[in-house]
């Protein structure tokens, strides 16, 4: 007997983890329908290599235009799609950002939650949908226990974190209310190559490609010594999958087990181009931050990397320290890290350098190259 294809929703497609968790649905078979928002600019440089010409019939990708604040457009999606799973990882998801925006963020990251969950209901899709939703690690804040598990309380410290606090409980009700197969992955922070520029590993591997072939002078960062527990998205979107394959919905921590801090991570960065870090007149404050790194430029060569703090990154409430536990993922799921952090590290340096070097050749050749420092 033919098994019918699967198809899959992805809200957020166009981010990060969406571009990661299509290539794997699209390799596993299924059909891949994703929601992109309308930007001024294309916004698709991530699933690019994915695109299918929608002139042709019988497309496994198809990306439709919407917004999780709207919820006339999801349902008008959803119905359209019928789909068997719906990811949903669509926010507004950068923390800092979030406390500048913290009316759409609750909007769009919590009660876009709902409207989704709601459509599936609308729509008597109870029974065949299965829902994900890409819950976090910065639901546990200000850390009540160490390492952090499924059952660790919470204690959201952005409205970021509110938002997401939002989604997953109303993810959890709907599973308890109308035995809804939905579940929350609790991912701790995940990157790689296709990381948005303004997350702190992906601002630094970038700066130090960027340092070293001398088209940026300094690396400004915030708090250093801020702990987390880093994968790879490519490995984290498995599991997403995975958990939406099992027999019973359940929530699930995905994490490494191991630790590092932020000034670690810019030292291995730095260590793989074989460059020098310059980290100079260090200070601290009340509350145990560093607060004066300056490099000083005289003392350094070409191709150094300078650190210097700007308190401009601080967080008016700060996630100090996450740590993940993921047992509960390695015996039900089967989860094992594929990536260690300088494997990670070496992936993500060496593809900003290649970018730079492009960068490097457009200003030798007379152009003015895109210089932005933040
Ligand atoms: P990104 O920021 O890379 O991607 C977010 C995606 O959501 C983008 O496609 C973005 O569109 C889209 N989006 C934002 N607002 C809306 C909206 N109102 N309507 C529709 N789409 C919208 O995030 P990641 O891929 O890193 O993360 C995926 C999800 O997982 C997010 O929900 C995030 O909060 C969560 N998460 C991430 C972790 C991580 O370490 N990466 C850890 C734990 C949870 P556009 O491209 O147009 O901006
Ligand atoms: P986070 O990721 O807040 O953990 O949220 P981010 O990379 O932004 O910050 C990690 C830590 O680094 C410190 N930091 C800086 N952060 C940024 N962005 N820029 C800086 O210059 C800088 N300097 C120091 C931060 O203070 C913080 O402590 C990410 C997002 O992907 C969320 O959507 C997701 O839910 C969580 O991970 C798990």
């Amino acid at each position: 007997m033919v098994e019918k294809q699967k198809v899959a929703l992805i809200t957020g497609v166009t981010g990060q983890d969406g571009a990661y968790l299509a290539e794997f649905l699209l390799k596993k078979g299924y059909k891949v329908h994703g929601i992109k928002r309308r930007a001024s600019l294309f916004n698709t440089d991530r699933i690019d290599h994915l695109y299918q010409d929608p002139h042709v019939d019988n497309r496994n990708f198809v990306l439709h235009y919407g917004d999780l604040t709207d919820s006339t457009n999801l349902i008008r999606i959803i119905q359209q799609v019928q789909p068997d799973e719906i990811y949903n990882l669509a926010a507004m998801s950068h923390v800092a950002v979030s406390f500048e925006t913290p009316e759409y963020t609750a909007n769009a990251d919590g009660i876009g939650t709902l409207r989704i969950l709601e459509a599936i209901r609308i729509l008597g899709l109870e029974e065949k949908t299965r829902f994900y939703q890409a819950s976090t690690s910065e639901l546990y804040g200000l850390v009540q226990e160490i390492p952090q598990k499924e059952t660790t309380p919470f204690y959201p410290r952005s409205p970021y974190a509110v938002a997401k606090l939002y989604g997953y409980w109303i993810t959890v009700n709907y599973r308890e209310a109308y035995g809804m197969y939905a579940c929350n992955g609790v991912l701790f922070n995940h990157e790689s190559p296709l990381r948005g520029e303004t997350f702190v590993t992906r601002k630094i591997t970038r700066a130090i490609a960027r340092i070293a072939l001398g088209l940026q002078d300094c690396l400004h960062l915030g708090n250093m010594s801020a702990l987390r527990d880093w994968g790879h998205a490519r490995d984290y979107v498995e599991m997403q999958w995975l958990m939406l394959q099992q027999d019973q919905p359940e929530d699930f921590v995905i994490a490494t087990g191991v630790q590092y801090s932020v000034r670690q991570f810019v030292e291995f960065a730095t260590a793989e181009l074989g460059v020098t870090l310059a980290f100079e007149g260090e200070g601290v404050d009340e509350v145990g931050r560093v607060t004066a790194v300056s490099g000083d430029k005289a003392k350094c060569k070409v191709g150094d990397v300078i650190v210097r703090v700007d308190p401009r990154y601080f967080r008016p409430t700060e996630v100090e320290t996450l740590l993940g536990d993921p047992t509960k993922a390695k015996e039900k799921l089967g989860w094992t890290p594929k990536t260690t952090l300088r494997e990670l590290v070496a992936e993500m340096v060496q593809s900003d350098y290649a970018d730079a070097r492009r960068d490097s050749l457009v200003k030798l050749a007379g152009f003015q190259a895109y210089d932005y420092n933040e």
